[in-house]
């Protein structure tokens, strides 16, 4: 009986441990929408169901866009040019912010068939 009091308690406090996470989880996005106010401005593209929406982005010089993985998988950013951007592993849930320098073709290296471009008006 007390071993399974102890096993409890100690769900209970990695349950606490989990909630702590995903609070401060929430704190570091809140910073991160507060510095795209600071930029000039942010595009944001979207990533889900396995797909960069939108597949084409238009921006201004200067625009930094953000991709963001709202899709049940990790993905990645990685520009079709060698070595142009890439972004680490995108979590999900979690944003990648790049100011993109020149137009370019980008693709997913995880899944190679998820394609977008970055188009300067
Ligand atoms: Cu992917």
């Amino acid at each position: 009986m007390k071993l399974k009091t102890k096993r409890a308690a100690q769900s209970v406090s990695l349950f606490i441990i989990v909630l702590l996470a995903v609070s401060c989880n929430e704190v570091s996005q809140k910073s991160i929408s507060e510095n795209q106010k600071v930029t000039k401005h942010t595009d944001t593209v979207v990533i889900k169901q396995m797909q960069f929406v939108p597949a084409i982005l238009n921006i201004a010089k200067g625009d930094t866009v953000v991709w963001l993985n709202q899709d049940l998988v990790d993905h990645d950013i990685t520009s079709d040019a060698n070595g142009l951007f890439y972004s680490d592993t995108l979590k999900v849930g979690n944003s990648w912010k790049y100011m993109v320098t020149d137009s370019a073709s980008y693709h997913c290296s995880i899944h190679p068939s998820m394609k977008g471009q970055i188009i300067f008006k």
